[in-house]
């Protein structure tokens, strides 16, 4: 051990620094958790701005706690596992979509996040909530992503239905993360899973839209279960930096079919001979999947041709 005088006599930017999981960021001021749960308040180096990079929810970073009453400074974001924009997330690991008979979901806007959370690895689950409402929408959700290794979980927050079969599938090792449109009932949900207290908002009489009640993402960790609580979104914008050819890759349900259509380079956007076509036309995948597929080909292509052009 050292004496006393010697540790008065180092600088505080010698402390060797501390690490933590950032768990809210609300303007330019940052909480951090260390491992003993406790939270510190930070701001942003200014070389965070120099080299434009914004700290995420979920990051592990290193900081230099404040004394008292001041801040800290936020020093360092360690490399990220996974990253998405939107919502403004890292390190996630388990992307958990929530959908509900209403709003009525946009599933052009599930299958994007959908295919975003597969090209980094991500494992997505899918929960059905408002099953009082409607218990038909879980049984469609299973048959259209029965072959994507998805796991549907039929859930109402409200009469209790499947929440326990959410919890268990939020245990463990994972990051998870709530996403779906406004209104879905993430932090109802979250507030049934782990008895707590998020705001929770209405939906719109007039619009039947959510209320974007949640405006920040929120790290909650809670017996065991480490998930997020984000804000909802009704668009996503293109991504601009995927080959056309690469989308088709985060289709697990056409990975059978690869290779057996009449051109080897078959994109399989109705080209003649397509195998992935003709399983759709037999019922064996989803033409749902398919067309919105397509769909999202067709916008990677067009932004592809701006990029190149
Ligand atoms: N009937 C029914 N209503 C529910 C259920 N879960 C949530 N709701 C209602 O749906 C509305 C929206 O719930 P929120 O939890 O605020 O939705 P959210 O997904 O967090 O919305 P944002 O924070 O805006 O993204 C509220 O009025 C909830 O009471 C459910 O299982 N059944
Ligand atoms: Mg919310
Ligand atoms: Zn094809």
């Amino acid at each position: 051990m050292m004496n006393g005088k010697r540790n008065q006599e180092v600088q505080p930017e010698e402390k060797p620094l501390m690490k933590g999981t950032l768990i809210r960021g609300i303007g330019s001021f940052y909480t951090v958790r260390d491992r003993g749960r406790r939270e510190y308040t930070l701001r942003c180096k200014k070389k965070f701005r120099r080299e434009n990079l914004s700290p995420l929810v979920g990051d592990e970073v290193l900081f230099s706690p404040g004394q008292g009453e001041e801040h800290g400074w936020l020093e360092e974001i360690l490399p990220r596992r996974t990253v998405c924009l939107r919502p403004p997330v890292a390190n996630v690991t388990r992307l958990v979509i929530v959908i509900a008979p209403v709003p009525e979901p946009d599933m052009l806007l599930v299958d994007r996040q959908i295919s975003r959370a597969f090209s980094q690895g991500m494992d997505v689950l899918m929960v059905v909530n408002k099953c009082d409402l409607d218990g038909s929408l879980a049984d469609r959700m299973r048959r259209e992503y029965e072959l994507t290794g998805i796991r549907v979980i039929a859930a109402s927050a409200k009469d209790g239905t499947g929440i326990e079969e959410v919890r268990g599938a939020l245990a463990g090792d994972e990051l998870c993360c709530f996403t779906g449109q406004s209104g879905a009932g993430k932090s109802t949900m979250l507030n049934a899973l782990l008895d707590l207290n998020l705001e929770t908002g209405n939906i719109s009489e007039k619009i039947s839209r959510g209320k974007n009640t949640t405006r920040h993402t929120e790290l909650i960790e809670k017996n065991g279960i480490r998930v997020m609580d984000t804000a909802g979104f009704n668009l996503l914008e293109a991504e601009n930096d995927l080959e056309p050819e690469k989308l088709r890759e985060r289709y697990p349900e056409f990975a059978p079919y690869e290779g057996k259509c009449r051109f080897r380079e078959c994109l399989h956007d109705r080209e003649p001979g397509c195998a992935v076509d003709e399983a759709a036309r037999k019922g064996m995948i989803s033409t749902g999947r398919l067309e919105r597929y397509r769909a999202l080909l067709a916008e990677t292509r067009e932004v592809w041709r701006e990029r190149y052009d």
